[in-house]
């Protein structure tokens, strides 16, 4: 039975603090189905949401959250493709107005009116917590429930951008902030599609992860004494990598990326540093063909074959778990950079 009252995160307002504490259980729309949360990751967007970075207002207060991995407990009447008990994850796009010429093109995050999960609308730092059907990922039950959360943002971002990029097979990613939790997924995932991978992070257990995960080499940003150079030497025939994907939350590497990619080469913006521009000289641009572009997160095809492919085991990547009530100790963590790889929240009972 679905009880009255729930457990929760709630940042009350900008800026925070978190508060621990219950509030009521969220009931299923029509078109909607209401999950009993197990699992939930904690991204680095949770953090930026909270403290009001990007130029997009956010909901307050709010439950954060969009990583949820659970059961479905209750479910609107429109809805069709899910069964109670079955498993479900919760995604960044709680919803979308599906009519959209973006949302008809399969470019659901692009939609004006999309309902993003932990941002406009309460997310999974709760019990139970509520998702557009159609935009809810079908989870298989041989499939752990823990492992899996970070895929629900994490894995489709990185695999999203790994396509968006063009790389092919036998080519070579240079992955900046690969020791994060984007980035630890981001290595599996390139792995996974044939490619070689190049890391770059700050610290030795970072270092250690990419080496574990199958790096073929680790530039420390916080003791290269010239990065650009370190980056290239680590590429065949230090000509630089086919493509470089940008997961950091720090402004430097989205100047710098042009100076280590290959001519002809794709710069794959997806972190979003608070008040930060992408800038490139237009002459190395031009002349070595250069393309830069963003990636936002991904289509619902996308989250099938990025789960997928970690259905099938070929994604591996270190995670810790918390329980529910130790977010607050994670964000500080994060703030600072410190976690390798992503932390999963456990919830209570
Ligand atoms: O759809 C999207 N575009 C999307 C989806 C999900 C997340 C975008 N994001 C964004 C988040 O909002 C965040 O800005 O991607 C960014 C990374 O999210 P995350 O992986 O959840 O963050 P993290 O675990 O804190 O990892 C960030 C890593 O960057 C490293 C840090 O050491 C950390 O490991 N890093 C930093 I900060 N500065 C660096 C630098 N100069 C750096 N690595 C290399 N060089
Ligand atoms: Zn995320």
């Amino acid at each position: 039975s679905i009880p009255e009252s729930q457990w929760a995160q709630v940042a009350e307002q900008v800026g925070g603090p978190l508060v621990y504490k219950q509030i009521p259980v969220p009931k299923p729309g029509p078109d909607q189905i209401l999950v009993k949360i197990r699992y939930t990751g904690v991204c680095h967007t949770d953090l930026h949401a909270m403290m009001g970075h990007w130029p997009l207002p956010v909901k307050m207060p709010l439950v954060g959250g969009h990583e949820g991995a659970g059961v479905v407990v209750a479910k609107g009447e429109l809805v069709q493709d899910f069964e109670i008990g079955d498993h479900a994850g919760l995604k960044w796009l709680n919803g979308s107005c599906g009519e959209c010429e973006f949302c008809r093109q399969s470019d659901d995050p692009l939609c004006a009116n999309a309902a993003l999960s932990g941002y406009t609308v309460d997310g999974t730092f709760q019990q139970y917590a509520v998702g557009k059907a159609t935009h809810a990922s079908k989870i298989p039950k041989n499939v752990p429930l823990d492992a899996v959360a970070p895929v629900l943002c994490a894995g489709i971002t990185v695999y999203k951008g790994l396509k968006e990029s063009g790389i092919r097979p036998g080519q070579t990613v240079a992955i900046v902030g690969a020791g994060g939790g984007l980035g630890s997924l981001a290595q599996q995932y390139a792995k996974a599609m044939g490619l070689r991978v190049v890391c770059i992070d700050g610290g030795d257990e970072k270092r250690v992860m990419c080496e574990q995960l199958g790096s073929e080499a680790y530039v420390d940003f916080t003791k290269s004494k010239d990065l650009v150079a370190d980056v290239k030497a680590a590429t065949p025939n230090g000509l630089g990598a086919h493509a470089v994907i940008l997961l950091a939350v720090s402004e430097k590497p989205f100047q710098q990326a042009t100076e280590y990619v290959r001519s002809r080469g794709t710069i794959i913006a997806i972190g979003l540093p608070p008040d930060a521009s992408l800038k490139a000289p237009v002459f190395q641009t031009v002349v070595r063909m250069i393309s830069i572009k963003g990636s936002y997160v991904g289509n619902r095809q996308d989250g099938v074959e990025a789960l997928d492919f970690f259905a099938r085991g070929l994604i591996k990547a270190p995670f810790k778990v918390a329980p529910l009530k130790d977010l607050p100790k994670i964000f500080e963590l994060m703030e600072k950079g410190q976690i390798t790889g992503r932390y999963v929240l456990e919830m209570p009972e």
